[in-house]
């Protein structure tokens, strides 16, 4: 599928519409706050599309969310690019000075949010006057803000979708990135179909018969595009899932109720349900036909242990917010447990060195990218987007070997490799080697300087329940290293800590470690 192969005009909400002649009686949402229909939600999305024209909200303006996921963030989200608006669904786990900038950058003109998190973001509120409406989802006795569902329950239940060029932004995602305040990534109209036919339908192979679930959150783009996208798509239900991701018991009690068919999750997820003792035992998940992994690399220890729990075989994919969804991944009935596959249909992938000449086979390279779901440039960051966006191809700044078979081994990130000794060590390669010890549940390299102000490994490293930091298993994991590893690879210092620094998506923050 091309953007060419969509109609010039285009609005995404055509993804939710498409059901409506068919299956608009269909559960097209299920959670614990309720479930809602493909009619129902289209409804819901026409009024609250009717009560933000109502509100004063423009062609091109941003309406922002900031919400657990639950059916309003849904239906807020397609009404808000129904009517030709930039949707920015916030990250729910950032703090006051990002969401001061983030309203800043993007300037929105609404904010709709959820009591839960009104506190979160009520100090910065004062200081943006290109916000002109709060509205509030849940308990809104006693507050100044009109509450969400009072301020649509005399909207018309009709609305004609706005005349949105397929080129036309209809939502900005914010990537937090290693360093600075999170990025502003905007997506245009044609990238949702994009992603939902090459990804969804090429790969995952979704029909309407499925039923998805996330522990990505529907901010983040991985969780959205698997747990949203994907499968209205199709005609397909999704489970929303407004709890925290890592209570691994809840994952499992959520997939015990709902059922779901394909479960979107992240490597720690994995690994965090995995150390429960029997837990494929003690709850019933059979109704999962796939797993699907991002985010970070699965290591090859989880994939093995998830498949002889479980009888399922994860599939690693990455993508990234700036391509929005997936462009390399494992497919079904050829995966290598420990890569992240090959490229899928519709995205080409480059490994290239410092000078941007492609580098052989075997040899490590920075990844590029190319695919018509990639977005243009970061809002406000000329610096940035020249760096990253480079005419058709993106640097994605993950590093990546090729091997003979044509299968991409993650090597870090461009700025987690570490020089030592002259020679290019990769975090990736020592934490494999660590984690294959059955006392470690994860660990972490980063580069350190010795007396000698030269790089080395330094490892941070976590205990499952029963281990102690002891000088004895201190010495046999050292042993472990000497023995699969060259010696410039070989952590010079190990350090056991309770848990890794991690982002609101579950990133690993190498940075918190070297500070
Ligand atoms: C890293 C991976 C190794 C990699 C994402 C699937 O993660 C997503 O988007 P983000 O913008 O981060 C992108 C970066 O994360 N990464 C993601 N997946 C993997 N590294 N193996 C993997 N399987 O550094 C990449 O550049 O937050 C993932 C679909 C959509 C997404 N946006």
């Amino acid at each position: 599928m091309k953007a060419a192969d969509l109609p010039q005009y285009y609005n995404m909400c055509d993804i939710l519409e498409r059901n409506l002649a068919t299956r608009a009686d269909k559960i097209a949402v299920l959670s614990t706050e309720g479930e809602m229909t493909f009619g129902a939600v289209s409804d819901q999305v026409n009024q609250i599309g009717n009560a933000l024209l109502r509100s004063g909200v423009r062609f091109g303006e941003c309406v922002a969310i900031l919400c657990p996921d639950q059916p309003e963030w849904v239906t807020s989200f397609f009404a808000i690019t129904k009517i030709g608006g930039v949707a920015l669904g916030m990250n729910t786990l950032l703090g006051a000075a990002e969401y001061d900038h983030i309203l800043a950058d993007s300037r929105a003109r609404v904010l709709i949010v959820h009591d839960s998190m009104l506190g979160l973001i009520e100090p910065v509120l004062g200081n943006h006057d290109t916000l002109d409406h709060v509205i509030l989802i849940g308990e809104a006795t006693g507050s100044p803000y009109p509450d969400f569902h009072s301020w649509i329950a005399e909207e018309a239940t009709t609305l004609k979708a706005a005349r949105t060029h397929r080129d036309d932004f209809c939502s900005l995602h914010y990537s937090s990135g290693t360093t600075g305040m999170p990025k502003g990534v905007l997506h245009a109209h044609k990238d949702y179909p994009l992603i939902a036919q090459l990804s969804g339908v090429d790969v995952f192979g979704m029909t309407a018969e499925d039923r998805t679930f996330s522990v990505a959150k529907l901010f983040f783009v991985y969780g959205i595009g698997g747990n949203l996208i994907f499968p209205w798509y199709v005609g397909a239900s999704c489970v929303l899932f407004s709890g925290a991701p890592r209570q691994a018991a809840a994952v499992l009690k959520t997939i015990e109720t709902f059922k779901p068919t394909i479960f979107v999750g992240v490597p720690t997820v994995y690994g965090a349900i995995h150390a429960l003792p029997r837990f494929s035992e003690r709850f019933d998940i059979h109704s999962l036909r796939m797993c699907i992994s991002a985010g970070e690399a699965l290591p090859a220890t989880v994939w093995q242990g998830w498949k002889d729990a479980t009888g399922l075989e994860i599939l690693d994919t990455i993508g990234c917010t700036e391509t929005y969804h997936t462009f390399m991944a494992n497919r079904p009935g050829a995966i290598r447990p420990g890569s992240s596959g090959k490229p899928i249909g519709g995205y080409d992938v480059r490994l290239v060195d410092e000078d941007g000449v492609d580098v052989p086979t075997g040899t490590v390279g920075n990844l590029m990218v190319r695919g018509e779901s990639t977005a243009l440039f970061y809002l406000h960051q000329a610096e940035k987007s020249r760096h990253t966006f480079r005419g058709e191809w993106l640097f994605t700044g993950d590093q990546y070997l090729r091997d003979a078979d044509g299968y991409y081994w993650h090597q870090g990130r461009g700025d987690d490799m570490l020089k030592v000794g002259g020679l290019w060590v990769s975090p990736t390669e020592i934490e494999g080697v660590l984690n294959s010890h059955d006392a470690v549940t994860e660990c972490a390299i980063i580069g350190h300087h010795d007396a000698a102000g030269l790089l080395k490994p330094k490892a941070f490293v976590c205990l499952g329940e029963g281990h102690e930091g002891t000088k004895e298993l201190l010495g046999t994991l050292l042993k472990l290293c000497a023995s699969h590893l060259d010696a410039h690879k070989r952590p010079r210092w190990v350090e056991f800590v309770d848990a890794l620094p991690r982002t609101a998506t579950g990133k690993l923050q190498r940075f918190k470690l070297r500070a």
